[in-house]
């Protein structure tokens, strides 16, 4: 399979995920932490306390990403490490970790992309109603700057937010993510707030550093109606407009979908003039992270949405069902979304420049002989790819794609029970093993030329 000379490919990790060293060198508290702390939120009890602990093995990880010939490296930086309240007080220990990696990861030939909030609010600022607050959009445009001063001179590749839809829903609607909200109105102020964040962290971002190329991750999925009746379609509609259009049409044109504003009165969030300027900031590409289609159904009981997903219950490895398989997190496996995303990008919001910041899939790993055999997951990035070399032939302007993910991690509410790595992790000894779908993936890269 090749792709255009060019092509980014890299892997894509969170902080949170599989840093580790959640109180020292001056660390402050995340949302995170908060939440992982209190017991029955986590499935096993797990936290992020210690995850991969990148924090101290950065540097053999990133021997293994060049021995894996990767491009680039998208990863985030845990808020609290460096300002512990949040605002004010810099944790110069937290800000030379980062310098670190950077410098590890430029020594390697790899590219660093930063995204600067992958989930971890700090927890003084949740304290004073985190992303229910207006201010926290301002308090994300500081925390940008301050990054941007700090790593600018040798990162040139930023994004804003990571899947501000996963922050908004499971963490303030369905209550499976911090902060464990379960507050549906405060969906449209939590999601308003954050493109404002998205919209000044930008403008602060390229005030420092004009050259700086700025994006946003989204997480955006095919819709698909559970059966043909007119009510399911009508549901896609609104489930499109709620969980794409709400964050594509601000930034491509300006302005939220109807359904997304008549909801703004009822839930009390108040657009200022200048707002949706704001965050209709020009921007040098968009993120896509995709894994699988989601499913719709009417509900009338679903309160300002009218529809509700359905999926199978996911058991606690994979399945198949009805002759399609589904990865351990219960996702369907649906090759064509990357294409369908990236084609809905290219027909309806101008094709912009786009890099997938996010693919891959969960399946139970077993080590055997010192290897991991994982065929599913190579099976599944290798039709994933070829959906976006078919977008690619039909005019789509992606330019990269981002694995999800290197290392076995912290998969929130799911602990360490799911593993999306082409790396496995031991999370008892912290052993690392490239799995099959990790070599795959380097000759790949390697046969790009
Ligand atoms: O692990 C997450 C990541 O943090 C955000 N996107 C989806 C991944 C898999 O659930």
């Amino acid at each position: 399979m090749n792709f255009p000379d060019g092509f980014v490919f890299g892997a894509a990790a969170s902080s949170y995920q599989i840093e580790g060293v959640w109180n020292e060198d001056g660390k402050g508290e995340s949302i995170w932490d908060r939440f992982a702390h209190t017991p029955g939120k986590i499935k096993n009890g797990d936290t992020g306390d210690v995850a991969c602990d990148f924090y101290h093995r950065y540097a053999e990880d990133i021997a293994l990403m060049k021995e894996l010939g990767l491009h680039a490296y998208r990863f985030s930086i845990n808020w609290p490490r460096v300002l512990p309240d949040g605002l004010g007080r810099v944790n110069e220990k937290g800000l030379d970790f980062y310098k670190r990696v950077v410098d590890e990861l430029l020594a390697a030939g790899i590219k660093p992309c930063v995204n600067l909030y992958h989930w971890e609010l700090p927890q003084a600022l949740q304290d004073q109603g985190g992303w229910m607050n207006r201010d926290c959009a301002a308090w994300l445009a500081d925390f940008a700057a301050l990054m941007v001063e700090s790593l600018g001179d040798r990162v040139t590749d930023w994004m804003t937010l990571n899947e501000p839809m996963m922050v908004a829903a499971l963490g303030h609607v369905m209550g499976w993510h911090a902060p464990g909200y379960r507050k549906p109105l405060q969906f449209f102020k939590v999601v308003h707030h954050l493109m404002l964040g998205h919209g000044l962290a930008a403008r602060s971002i390229k005030a420092g550093e004009p050259d700086a190329k700025v994006g946003i991750a989204l997480d955006l999925r095919p819709i698909y109606p559970l059966t043909g009746s007119k009510k399911d379609r009508r549901a896609v509609v609104k489930a499109d407009a709620l969980m794409r259009r709400t964050f594509l049409d601000p930034i491509f044109h300006g302005e939220y979908p109807p359904q997304f504003t008549d909801q703004l009165w009822p839930a009390r969030v108040k657009i200022e003039p200048g707002d949706m300027q704001t965050i209709a900031v020009p921007l040098d590409y968009v993120g896509i992270n995709t894994y699988t289609r989601d499913r719709v159904r009417f509900n009338r009981w679903a309160i300002g949405m009218g529809f509700s997903g359905v999926g199978p219950e996911a058991p606690d490895g994979e399945f198949e069902q009805d002759g399609v398989q589904y990865t351990s997190m219960g996702w369907e496996v649906y090759p064509p979304v990357l294409y369908e995303v990236l084609m809905l990008l290219k027909n309806e919001y101008g094709n912009p420049a786009c890099y997938v910041t996010e693919n891959g899939a969960a399946f139970t790993d077993t080590v055997v002989d010192g290897r991991v055999h994982d065929e599913k997951r190579t099976a599944y990035l290798q039709a994933h790819l070829a959906g976006v070399r078919q977008a690619i032939d039909e005019g789509s302007n992606c330019r990269g794609y981002f694995v999800w993910t290197l290392l076995d991690n912290f998969e929130w509410a799911e602990g360490y029970s799911k593993r999306f790595g082409i790396v496995y992790v031991n999370h008892r000894t912290q052993e690392r093993i490239v799995k099959d779908s990790g070599r795959w993936y380097q000759s790949l890269i390697a046969a790009q030329g």
